[in-house]
């Protein structure tokens, strides 16, 4: 799920798909699970480290601390809303009812109304919260969730123009369609 941010900021990267998880790989990470990112002496894992290691690095952050906080507040909603689809999918009834009719529609209000006249939810440039929010966004439309933006335009169209920016353009066309990870 973390791709996008890696093509947005043009980062050269190659991705080894590993399949089930040998005890000789999980004993190399961390915590002993997947992703794992590899950056010369830099060796990690845990999503969202990763993420914030590349977001700091090619300047995807905000204005002050302040705004950095919050940045990183949206980021970790986009967790809550993968957290909630993954229950919804796996689990029963219960679940998916409190994803589409409670979860998710609180998550992109909120999104909705952060994003400002610009097209952003920061300032007037893509922030990490802009491709996290993209891709949790991507990710809702490609699991035909689309009911859940008829009222949030602004998130739609911040879909779209990151979509069709030239960082991304090339990898969204010619990634697998038949899964986003
Ligand atoms: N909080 C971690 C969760 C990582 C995670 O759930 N990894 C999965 C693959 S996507 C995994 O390694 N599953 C195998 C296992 O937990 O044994 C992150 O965001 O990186």
């Amino acid at each position: 799920m973390s791709q996008p941010i890696f093509h947005y900021v043009c980062v050269k990267y190659t991705e080894d798909k590993i399949g089930p998880l040998t005890d000789e790989i999980r004993s190399k990470l961390t915590f002993g699970q997947l992703p794992w990112y590899q950056d010369g002496s830099l060796s990690i894992t845990q999503s969202m480290a990763i993420e914030s290691y590349i977001a700091r690095k090619y300047s995807l952050l905000g204005a002050n601390e302040e705004e950095n906080a919050e940045i990183f507040s949206f980021v970790l909603s986009v967790a809550d809303m993968l957290d909630s689809l993954i229950k919804a999918i796996m689990g029963g009834p219960e679940q998916k009812q409190n994803f589409e009719n409670v979860i998710a529609p609180r998550l992109i209000k909120a999104w909705e109304s952060k994003i400002n006249i610009n097209g952003h939810l920061f300032g007037n440039k893509t922030t990490w919260a802009d491709l996290a929010v993209f891709n949790s966004v991507d990710y809702l439309l490609w699991t035909k969730n689309d009911k859940l933006f008829t009222q949030s335009p602004k998130c739609l169209e911040l879909h779209k123009k990151l979509t069709e920016s030239p960082q991304l353009k090339s990898y969204l066309e010619s990634r697998p369609k038949d899964s986003k990870f």
